[in-house]
């Protein structure tokens, strides 16, 4: 089984997109899995509408432990399994929550061993507040380590939004040569690219 991590900033909408891609792959009833950063893990089934409503908001670090989905993806003539992972958001510095450091601690351990990474960043807010304040350093140091490998992606998220043209123009300024797929997790824009990158990496 592959594993695919969601990564980024927090509030960037990662939850929102790991349960509508999910949705979007065939899944209507979510069978989510928790795995908290001591190890612990626990299963949960929702209706993909209620984990929205559930698991994702507009307060920071909503997510604090790994969630992964069961996927079955058609590859060839075959199909093969994979695992979507939604993580806890990233935030720069030392953040004073221990529960918010150890699960990025967790988020952090996991990328290595990931065979898709997809790094979501907000492509809105980039155009609201420019690329310094959007873009963190923590998002050039996932890029700059993603270079020495494959099976990497950048998601510029909220392109329903205003502001996220411009955003995406910055976006692709400061990740020069990275492959970029501007989404709106909300609406399901740009799955069908998504889905076609996921599948030629499996
Ligand atoms: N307009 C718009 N809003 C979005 C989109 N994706 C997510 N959001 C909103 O952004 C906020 C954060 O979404 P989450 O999915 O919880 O973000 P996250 O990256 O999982 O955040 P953490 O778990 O805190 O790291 C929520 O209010 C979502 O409704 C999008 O494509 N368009
Ligand atoms: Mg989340």
């Amino acid at each position: 089984m592959s594993r695919c991590l969601v990564i980024g900033k927090t509030n960037v909408g990662k939850s929102v997109f790991v349960l509508h891609f999910a949705h979007y792959l065939g899944v209507s009833e979510v069978r989510l899995t928790c795995e908290d950063p001591e190890g612990r893990r626990r299963e949960k089934v929702f209706a993909v509408e209620n984990a929205v409503r559930d698991l994702s908001g507009a307060t920071p670090h909503q997510t604090l432990c790994l969630q992964s989905i069961k996927l079955e993806l058609p590859v060839g003539k075959g199909r093969k399994l994979l695992e979507l992972v939604d993580t806890s958001g990233l935030s720069e510095g030392i953040h004073s929550d221990i529960n918010v450091r150890r699960a990025m601690a967790q988020t952090l351990a996991n990328v290595r061993e990931a065979k898709i990474i997809l790094h979501m960043v907000d492509a809105s807010r980039a155009g609201m507040t420019g690329a310094v304040e959007a873009i963190g350093e923590v998002d050039y140091q996932v890029a700059q380590f993603a270079q020495m490998r494959g099976g990497y992606l950048i998601l510029a998220n909220k392109m329903d939004l205003p502001a996220a043209k411009t955003g995406l123009a910055l976006i692709r300024r400061e990740f020069a040569g990275h492959t970029i797929i501007p989404i709106s997790a909300l609406y399901g824009h740009g799955f069908r690219e998504v889905k076609q990158y996921v599948c030629r990496w499996l």
